[in-house]
């Protein structure tokens, strides 16, 4: 009889038939052996030793560059409890269909068993995985997101608290790509791609979906936010977390540098992605980066637009489908340079402008947190960072002012399950599809949603100090179509503003909607920007929050009677105050 974990082991194993089976330590000699595995495998590289020393570009295949939400389920029992928003196969009719898929996938390959940890080493917030994979790829970027190999296999020593993920490339065919949780069992099975969220099964498929049911059974909250501390003049630190639906700026605004660092405010970033969170002794709900990495889209990525990135990205980093230099550099959209001559696209073809981007949009940097110069220096503390406040956001042209704080924690809650980002028709600029995303979760919720928002209600019943309820939106346009907010390091004086109003200062206006900032409320010193502007950035329209109302309704009938009444309640209210707005 082995450990639960060499038990398991070998039963994915006796499914898949690899020809080797090896533990993973973690150890840098052993991580040379997997780099050299990867380089030899015929998709990746090496880049330019001086300038980008201990960098790869790793090529996956050109059908396998995102995740793919489509191919993604929820197995549960019961239908309804994996919900509306989740894709969902029986228990056992996946263990059938995808089991067929993984059986002998791994001939002829080695199998990689991955013990990590998420989550500091010694937290008592952390857990631990088990991943088992045939990609050295996978194995490689798994070390720079988790605290992986003997560190996490001494932890977990013979007990049998580990979420186990069984891994293959099967055939890299889309339409054989499958990924499965059983949230009961606690169990992930993912074939046929290997691609970040896909394949790396420690991110989203344990740290948000698994994780969300756990923390749901558990009393805590697994949710995909970012975690940052704001320092201000006097070096005391307060933490905030943020969700944001994709391409909203999470990765640039947990690592902003800040445009008021001369008065003293600075951001300090815990983590970029994730948080993991449990009520603390103290009180207050405090908060873990369960990563050890940031695994960040890279185009759109420059001196401008993250500063702090781009100096961590310079060693012991692995792109993924960027283009790459004569000088066998990492280059993308963004960057901030224009292309140089040479280029070879992300496909591995020399690169002319009319064969599209160079670097494919989702092309990625995998890079150890701790090489950000604006790592917090509690990042890894074992009882996390105490949060003052949530920050929720989206993409809205229109809709949402600036900033706004909930009236408490109900309903706070009703603002991040309305959480919404539009896509923009980046031909035309015209204003596109609007996508329900409450609390940037909808990919990532490994139950009901109805039960999510539930859960987020009991939490706010059982936490002494609550973190406070925001809403910002940093795409707010005018008249003539441009932005009205200058964004990226300018951000901190909206974080400021936030700040202000968790110690019980700051300038207020109430609105139907919530608090605003009033007048004098936003540090506005240095910023070129017209009292018109601010005016329109900060404005209610009870017509457009009319309409929204109409929509969010919709949204919430699709969750029928498991919806809980608070979000029905709050949706009434609202209602109710834009109402007196109009007919005062
Ligand atoms: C991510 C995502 O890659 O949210 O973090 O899609
Ligand atoms: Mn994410």
């Amino acid at each position: 009889m082995g450990t639960p974990l060499e038990n398991w082991v070998n039963e994915a194993a006796q499914l898949t038939r690899p020809d080797r089976v090896v533990y993973c330590d973690g150890s840098e000699a052993e991580n040379q052996g997997i780099l050299e595995e990867m380089l030899r495998g015929g998709d990746s590289l090496t880049l330019n030793e001086s300038t980008y020393p201990n960098c790869y570009l790793s090529r996956s295949s050109p059908n396998d560059v995102a995740r793919t939400e489509h191919l993604t389920f929820i197995c549960t029992p019961e239908k309804d409890d994996a919900g509306p928003t989740n894709n969902w196969m029986d228990p056992v009719g996946a263990k059938h269909k995808v089991g067929a898929l993984l059986s002998g996938a791994m001939r002829g390959r080695t199998m990689y068993v991955i013990p990590y940890i998420l989550g500091p080493v010694n937290s008592p917030l952390s857990k631990i995985g088990v991943e088992v994979t045939d990609s050295p790829y996978v194995v490689a970027n798994m070390r720079i997101m988790s605290r992986m190999g003997k560190v996490a296999q001494d932890r977990l020593g013979a007990s049998a608290d580990f979420v186990p993920g069984l891994h293959s490339l099967g055939d890299l065919d889309p339409m054989r790509r499958y990924i499965v949780h059983f949230p009961q069992e606690k169990l992930i099975w993912s074939v046929g791609s290997g691609y970040g969220g896909n394949a790396l099964l420690g991110k989203k498929c344990f740290a948000l979906r698994i994780a969300s049911f756990m923390a749901r059974e558990q009393g805590w909250m697994a949710e995909h936010m970012l975690i940052l501390g704001l320092e201000a003049p006097g070096g005391k630190v307060t933490y905030m977390a943020a969700a944001f639906p994709s391409a909203c700026g999470k990765t640039n605004l947990a690592m902003m540098v800040s445009a008021l660092e001369s008065q003293g405010y600075r951001v300090w970033t815990v983590g970029d992605d994730i948080a993991w969170m449990r009520i603390g002794a103290d009180g207050y709900l405090h908060a873990v980066n369960p990563e050890a990495g940031f695994f960040g889209v890279a185009p759109g990525t420059g001196f401008h637009t993250n500063p702090n990135v781009m100096e961590a990205i310079h060693r012991n980093t692995i792109f993924t489908n960027v283009a790459v230099t004569a000088k066998d550099e990492p280059w993308w959209e963004g960057i901030g340079e224009a292309p140089p001559p040479g280029l070879i696209n992300w496909k591995g073809d020399a690169w002319d402008s009319s064969k599209g981007p160079a670097a494919h949009p989702n092309a990625r940097y995998t890079v150890p947190a701790n090489q950000s110069p604006s790592i917090s220096s509690q990042w890894e503390a074992p009882e996390g960072v105490p949060i003052s406040a949530f920050i929720f956001g989206g993409r809205r042209a229109r809709l949402a002012p600036l900033v706004y704080e909930s009236f408490d924690w109900q309903h706070g809650t009703f603002v991040g399950a309305t959480m919404a980002s539009e896509t923009t028709a980046a031909a035309t600029g015209e204003v596109g599809i609007t996508r329900r995303d409450p609390m940037a979760m909808l990919p990532f919720c490994g139950y009901n949603m109805a039960d999510y928002f539930g859960h987020w209600l009991e939490m706010g019943k059982k936490i002494p100090h609550p973190p406070k309820i925001f809403h910002v939106n940093w795409f707010r346009r005018g008249a003539d179509g441009k932005f009205l907010w200058p964004g990226y390091g300018e951000n901190v004086r909206v974080l400021k503003w936030i700040l202000e109003r968790v110690e019980g200062r700051g300038s207020v206006q109430e609105t139907p909607i919530g608090y605003v900032p009033g007048p004098g409320g936003l540090t506005l010193d240095g910023l070129k920007i017209s009292p018109e502007a601010i005016e329109e950035l900060l404005r209610v329209n009870p017509d457009d929050w009319q309409a929204e109302l109409d929509d969010t309704r919709q949204f919430f009938d699709k969750f029928g009677t498991r919806l809980p009444r608070e979000m029905r309640e709050e949706h009434e209210r609202l209602g109710r105050r834009l109402q007196r707005t109009v007919t005062a």
